[in-house]
């Protein structure tokens, strides 16, 4: 690539404002990407870089940090809570959210956004008159990001909601760098899954408000060691709470209600 010595490359660049609904700032690039063209150039006697290769990580990242904190301005002004709940495909995120819109969702008005990489399923079980529920369909990405959270809670009304969770595409890597916005990351592990794998995955227990351990009814029949897998989280994650429960049997939902209840902003 060709670069004319005249433009300082770290004057700054453009990002899309969120949904083209405000006007665009400019942001300049990050000081290693700076300091790195800028010693490139004054090596080069004619002004001209190569530029073999870019990690594009840094500047995605760093875009959807800036659209997760306009996200959570977004959502604190509303007095909304948000969650991202987190876990391995099938650990009962959605089972978990199905009761709590029936039961919780009955005294505080709750809205649902759900990402997965096919399919409705699960924005039609989670389909309520009293909860404005949006699908985020991701095609083949494996997490969500700050900006499908903003465009999909313009398509819902959150008049009077009070808590908005976003159960995100079952997946224990990717959602972990991918920041949404959200007050609150609830990390689910189920009991099917064993106790080792807050060890295996420690980044998205790392970054956990919450533990919940899922699925408790079937842990004496699965042989799955309860104090082990407790003690596992706590190695990884001891800023996180740890709740016990069951959407089956019912265990431990009153502490997971208390918590969403303790956790509520005034009401606006
Ligand atoms: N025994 C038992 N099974 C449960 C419980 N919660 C959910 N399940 C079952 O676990 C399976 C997966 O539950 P889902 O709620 O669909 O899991 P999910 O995390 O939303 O799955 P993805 O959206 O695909 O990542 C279903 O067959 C549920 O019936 C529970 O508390 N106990
Ligand atoms: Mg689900």
């Amino acid at each position: 690539m060709s670069t004319d010595t005249t433009n300082s490359p770290t004057e700054g660049f453009r990002i899309n404002a969120l949904n083209g609904a405000a006007a665009s700032s400019r942001r300049t690039l990050s000081a290693p990407l700076a300091a790195e063209i800028n010693a490139a150039l004054q090596a080069s006697p004619r002004g001209e870089v190569q530029v073999r290769a870019l990690d594009l990580s840094v500047p995605l990242l760093e875009r959807n940090d800036i659209l997760a904190e306009r996200n959570r301005g977004y959502f604190l002004g509303r007095g909304l809570l948000a969650l991202n709940l987190v876990s391995s495909p099938g650990a009962g995120k959605t089972t978990l959210l199905e009761r709590t819109l029936d039961e919780f969702g009955l005294e505080h008005r709750c809205a649902v956004l759900v990402g997965d990489l096919e399919t409705d399923n699960d924005g039609r079980r989670l389909s309520r008159p009293h909860a404005a529920v949006a699908q985020i369909t991701t095609g083949t990405v494996c997490h969500l990001d700050a900006g499908m959270i903003a465009r999909a809670a313009e398509e819902i009304d959150l008049a009077g909601t009070r808590v908005l969770f976003i159960e995100n595409v079952g997946n224990l890597v990717c959602p972990a760098s991918f920041d949404l916005g959200e007050q609150l990351r609830v990390v689910l592990l189920s009991t099917t899954e064993g106790e080792d794998k807050p060890l295996k995955y420690p980044p998205i227990f790392k970054s956990a408000h919450l533990v919940l351990l899922t699925k408790i009814d079937v842990a004496d029949t699965l042989g799955f060691d309860r104090r082990v897998a407790v003690e596992n989280i706590r190695r990884i994650a001891p800023q996180a709470q740890i709740i016990e429960l069951s959407t089956r049997s019912g265990e431990g939902l009153a502490l997971w209600y208390d918590y969403l209840r303790s956790h509520l902003a005034p009401p606006r």
